[in-house]
Formats: C-alpha cells, sequence, structure tokens
C-alpha cells in the first residue's frame, strides 16, 4: 500500500532534457496541466504528495522516479547513468532524508537509473540499460538483499524501442506482468502472467498500479481493456508532453 509520493513538475527549459524520440518538442504549458492531471490522480489514489518546486537547473527533474529506490522502509539514491542527471541526486536526497533515517546510495562506478528498477511483490527485476550498468545492478541486488528482497536482472541494451525497463515492463499484481512483446518470452517472467501490449501501445506497457487503482496512458484503448478485464480500475492520463522527452507516467513520481 503507498501512502506517499515525491513529485517535481517539469521547468520552462524541459524541452533542453535528454530525448532518443522524435516527436518534436514538449509544450511546457500543456506539460504543467498533464502533471497536474497527474498529481490529482494520485491524490485520488489515497496519496499524500511532496510537491518539489520546478529545478530549471536540471530539465530532466520532473522524472523523480529515476533519483531513488524505495522500498518498505529503505531508501536507495540512484546514480544515473546519464551524467548531466547526477546533479538531481543530492536534493532528492534532502527531501528523503524527512522520510528515512538511513539512505544508502549507488556508489561509482556503478550506474542505475530508478527506472529500470520494477517491483513485484518482493521480487524485483533489474534493467541492465544503457543507463544502469552491471555494478549499478550488483549493488542494488545487495542492498534489496540486505532487506529480505530477491532480484533478477533483464538485459534490455538490444531492445531499441525503450529507455528504461519500465518503459516496457510493469508489475500489476497477483503474479502478473505488462509487457513489450520484446520481453515477453524473457526467462525472468517464466513464472509471471503476462499480458503483452498490442506493438501500436508500446508506450502502454509503462502503467503504474497505486494501490487499487492503475494509471494508464490515454489513447491506448485496447491495453485499457485488457487492464480492465483482469479486474484493475484504470484511471487514464494524457501523457504526450512528457512522451516527447522519453518520459512515461511512472516516471514522475517516487511512491512509498
Ligand atoms: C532521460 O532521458 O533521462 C529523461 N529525458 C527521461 C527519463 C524517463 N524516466 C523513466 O523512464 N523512468
Amino acid at each position: 500500500m503507498f501512502r506517499n509520493a515525491i513529485v517535481r513538475p517539469p521547468p520552462p527549459n524541459f524541452g533542453d532534457g535528454l530525448t532518443t524520440v522524435d516527436l518534436g518538442a514538449p509544450d511546457h504549458a500543456l506539460a504543467l496541466v498533464q502533471h497536474e492531471a497527474y498529481c490529482a490522480a494520485l491524490e485520488r489514489c489515497g496519496l499524500a504528495l511532496t510537491r518539489l518546486p520546478a529545478d530549471p537547473r536540471h530539465p530532466d527533474s520532473s522524472f523523480v522516479e529515476d533519483t531513488a529506490i524505495l522500498t518498505d522502509g529503505r531508501a536507495i539514491l540512484a546514480r544515473p547513468g546519464a551524467a548531466s542527471r547526477r546533479g538531481e541526486i543530492a536534493p532528492m536526497r534532502e527531501t528523503l532524508a524527512t522520510s528515512y533515517t538511513r539512505l544508502e546510495a549507488i556508489e561509482d562506478p556503478g550506474t542505475l537509473d530508478g527506472g529500470d528498477v520494477c517491483e513485484a511483490d518482493g521480487h524485483v527485476f533489474i534493467g541492465l540499460s544503457h543507463r544502469t550498468n552491471e555494478e549499478g545492478a550488483r549493488q542494488l541486488a545487495a542492498f534489496l538483499a540486505r532487506g529480505g528482497l530477491t532480484s533478477a536482472t533483464i538485459d534490455i541494451r538490444a531492445i531499441h524501442v525503450i529507455l528504461h525497463l519500465k518503459s516496457g515492463l510493469a508489475y500489476v499484481g497477483q503474479s502478473r506482468v505488462v509487457a513489450i512483446q520484446a520481453l515477453t518470452a524473457h526467462p525472468a517472467l517464466e513464472r509471471y502472467q503476462v499480458l503483452t501490449v498490442d506493438p501500436d501501445e508500446d508506450y502502454a506497457a509503462n502503467c503504474v498500479l497505486v494501490n487499487d487503482r492503475i494509471l494508464v496512458p490515454s489513447e491506448h484503448p485496447r491495453t485499457l481493456a485488457a487492464l480492465e478485464h483482469l479486474g484493475l480500475e484504470p484511471i487514464a492520463l494524457d501523457a504526450s508532453e512528457f512522451r516527447k522527452m522519453d518520459g512515461g507516467l511512472s516516471c514522475l513520481s517516487l511512491r512509498f
């Protein structure tokens, strides 16, 4: 059960952030509207929000999920694979210090983005990506093991349609995952019921289970219907402006 979330709105220079997609420049005013709707949805799911101020020093800083990994009572600061995002960690350390007595951190030469970490009821999938390296994954696995959690790595470096593991994989409870086709047959998912998204709807694999609701990007009707079929209650949210910067719904909050 999540009770809290940390969010940070996109700064005016949000379009100067990193992106690999060619969807045009994001509209900042619209991104703010979409971010506010996202925050309202989290509140509807029962979460209390810590709203951090926009940080123009770091254009990608609205993607707070990448800065830390939060499990029951434990927190570890990430070490982003992109050098331009490393400065996002110190402010997050201060924020998390108000909720966590002990903070650990991924150390050099490890790199790890929170978007590569997918928790599934006590078991954690760690993506090896162009952002998260083997050393970062090893450090995280050791940290998780100390808290009684198991983990497995999933190498996504050859899957060019996703930036992070969670761009293509979501845990939706009761041993069920939503995944893009390229991940469906991965041995790490053997024991799970896999709902494969239609290739036209890859972006919807980044959906977010928040207590008894699930956040889904709008305009992905087949995924939405499939989730409803599983008995889940979706909240559809437009994330078009974040998508232009390679971001999805999960990236926009740290939930704990
Ligand atoms: C980046 O490239 O780091 C940002 N523009 C997007 C990060 C998206 N985060 C995520 O998928 N967890």
